[in-house]
């Protein structure tokens, strides 16, 4: 099974592949860890392929003359290029799980061709799922919800493969008013009355209804990866997603 790691940049996802995966090592699974961040400084586990060794976003800027945008997306289209070894690799792996790791500009991976493509991919190799992270620090007004979950649905229709949510960094939350926000739909409305106004308050409480009956159905996991926390859930939901029999796909 693969599993890949999505989320906006900082948003916890390079630590959390490798401490998952040294819990997840610890409790005798076997796992291998792939790195397609060509932006990478360094990386916390040992790679069992790992873009760099082709190309970094530092190179391409270099010799293409290129800002770290550009050279980003040259990089994401060189990865498109690759695609075909690194899958043929994969399917060579021997281990029971592969943690795959994505580049810092999400958007980038998701929103061209190149992310759909590879996790095209991979779901031909085997069951493939994308854990979508969400930085639980950066949540703090409904708006923030509604976005961040609106990205997340954009990436599982971009992706077409089962998708989990996963609200990372929860060593440095409140958690209390985050559960309120997602699982009671009254709370929502309530705080979109008191802090929005207008249009846009009329926005979010008919946006708000489209968004509570996903949240309902689909469990949040939250993790600090720092901590170790959350792990048991986050590999249960992930279990929950990728089995046939289950509601999540
Ligand atoms: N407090 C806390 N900080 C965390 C946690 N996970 C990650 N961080 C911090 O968040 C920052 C970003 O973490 P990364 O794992 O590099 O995030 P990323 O999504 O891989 O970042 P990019 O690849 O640059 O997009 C680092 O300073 C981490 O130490 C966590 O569980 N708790
Ligand atoms: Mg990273």
């Amino acid at each position: 099974m693969q599993i890949v790691f999505i989320g906006p940049a900082g948003s916890g996802k390079t630590t959390l592949v490798s401490k998952y995966g040294e819990w997840l090592n610890s409790s005798n699974q076997r796992v291998s860890f792939i790195n397609l961040d060509p932006g990478a400084e360094e990386v916390p586990y040992s790679p069992s392929f790992d873009i760099r060794e082709f190309f970094t976003v530092e190179e391409i800027m270099r010799r293409e003359k290129l800002g770290p945008n550009g050279a980003m997306i040259r990089a994401m289209d060189m990865l498109a290029e690759k695609s075909s070894e690194l899958i043929s690799k994969i399917g060579a792996f021997q281990t029971d799980l592969i943690l795959v790791d994505t580049p810092g500009q999400s958007e980038l991976f998701v929103f061209r061709s190149t992310g759909p493509e590879i996790v095209r991919s991979l779901s031909r190799i085997s069951r493939t799922i994308i854990v979508f992270l969400i930085d639980g620090q950066l949540i703090r007004f409904p708006s923030d919800l509604m976005a961040m979950f609106s990205l997340a649905a954009a990436c599982k229709l971009r992706l077409s493969v089962p998708l989990v949510h996963v609200v990372t960094k929860t060593d440095t939350l409140g958690r209390a008013d985050l559960d309120l926000l997602m699982q009671n739909p009254e709370y929502l409305e309530d705080r979109i009355v008191e802090e929005e106004k207008g249009l846009l308050q009329e926005y979010m409480l008919e946006y708000s209804k489209i968004l509570h009956p996903i949240l309902r159905r689909q469990r949040t996991v939250f993790v600090s990866a720092i901590v170790g926390t959350g792990f048991e859930a986050l590999e249960s939901i992930i279990h929950d997603a990728i089995c046939e029999c289950g509601d999540l796909r």
